[in-house]
């Protein structure tokens, strides 16, 4: 399959690159190296040393002797998603290409504007692309369990049957985001719902919790293919950032009480999903929501097994309750449906004392990399 991965040069991109390439698929990665203008913004840098975008392309041919094609470009500028289109004519496009960081769009009016004038025209510009130049490609858009927020009844998978005043339909879920970014997400799939209906085109929007883990097993095979993973208060996620604090002898930054509960899955799983996706096309027309992650776990109980962990290892590791920067409830209901990757096959790495472990050996590998001055929260949603 001829298959364009949007954002191949970030955290899941990359290893998603890879992951097909790997298996025989015919890749192009397309992305604006944006992430690593954002850590020069911010003063940081990823725990693991990642090499430039061009070094990364020639390591995998030398490892593996396959080819990734690349288009150094940007979403937002239609010529550019032109030529790619044109010029590669994928079968099936998996977008990452986006501001992934609430934080990040929380910290002021501009970052807000960008990260929802990013987000949406670019998925605009692709679907205008598909509809233009490639009807037949698969869309596999990244959404997030955050477009769901945390209401008091199970989530459903994209859609509910709801009964009012005598009548019922299935109509899309409920969305209340956490942030100005979860809510570029939901702006996305309204956008790519109307298009399927409208134009024809197949989408799948695959509803992703927080990611947690590095190492896939392309990207260990060559320091040059390495992942980059992030500790900043403001791209660093829940585990990751936790196992990393560990391992610097930081506090565990829990936000509030902690019984925030959110979806998680082990980054070797989002690759799964997205080639089950890939492999199970959306119907023509057909605006398809799956529901990816695996486990469901609230922040505290996750900072508690990290520390449980680190003792395992002859460290100890402090918990720190934080005032929350956010504002979103600590305590709360939480189930969310996910069984659609599940019946297409997905086997979950579910969360296991091993990879916390092999985290804080890595990050305890890289401790002179990590910047103390990152790692408090700046942005506030107040
Ligand atoms: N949290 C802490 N301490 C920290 C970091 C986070 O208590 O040091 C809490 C937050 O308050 C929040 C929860 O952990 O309640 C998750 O925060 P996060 O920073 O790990 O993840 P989030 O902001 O939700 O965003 C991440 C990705 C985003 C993706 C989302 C999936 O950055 O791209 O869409 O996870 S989800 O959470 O399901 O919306």
């Amino acid at each position: 399959m001829k298959i364009l991965i949007a954002g191949g040069d970030g955290f899941c991109g990359w290893p998603t690159a890879l992951h097909f390439s790997a298996r025989g698929h015919e890749v192009a990665i397309a992305d604006s190296m944006i992430r690593r203008k954002w850590d020069e913004e911010l003063g940081t840098q990823s725990l693991t040393p990642i090499v430039s975008f061009e070094e990364r392309i020639a390591a995998w041919k030398e490892v593996s002797g396959l080819d990734i094609r690349t288009y150094v470009g940007d979403l937002t500028d239609y010529e550019f998603v032109e030529h790619v289109f044109r010029d590669f004519e994928p079968e099936a496009i998996v977008h990452y290409a986006e501001q992934r960081s609430a934080p990040y769009s929380m910290i002021d009016r501009e970052h807000a504007v960008f990260t929802q004038v990013n987000n949406v025209v670019g998925t605009l510009n692709v679907l205008y692309a598909i509809k233009e130049i490639t009807p037949e490609c698969h869309l596999i858009k990244l959404g997030t369990m955050g477009e769901y927020g945390t209401p008091n009844i199970d989530i459903e998978e994209g859609y509910i049957r709801i009964q009012h005043k005598g009548r019922e339909d299935v109509l899309p879920y409920p969305k209340q985001p956490f942030s100005f970014y979860h809510l570029s997400k939901v702006h996305d799939s309204h956008n790519i719902m109307f298009t399927c209906k409208s134009w024809g085109i197949r989408a799948t929007d695959l509803n992703q919790g927080v990611v947690y883990g590095l190492w896939t097993d392309e990207t260990r095979k060559d320091p040059r293919l390495y992942n980059r993973i992030d500790y900043d208060g403001v791209f660093g996620t829940a585990l990751n950032r936790f196992c990393i604090q560990a391992a610097v002898g930081h506090d565990l930054t829990v936000y509030g009480k902690g019984g925030q509960t959110r979806a998680f899955l082990d980054i070797r799983d989002t690759l799964q999903c997205v080639e089950l996706a890939a492999l199970h096309p959306a119907d023509f027309g057909e605006f398809r929501v799956f529901n990816q992650f695996t486990e469901q776990f609230s922040v505290l109980d996750l900072a508690k097994r990290v520390v449980k962990v680190a003792a395992d290892m002859g460290m100890t590791a402090n918990i720190a309750h934080l005032e929350n920067p956010r504002v979103e409830k600590e305590e709360h209901y939480y189930h969310a449906v996910h069984t659609k990757l599940l019946d297409l096959g997905l086997q979950p790495h579910l969360l296991s004392d091993e990879l916390i472990r092999d985290l804080i050996e890595t990050a305890a590998k890289y401790k002179d990399r990590v910047d103390f001055g990152v790692i408090a929260p700046n942005a506030t949603w107040r």
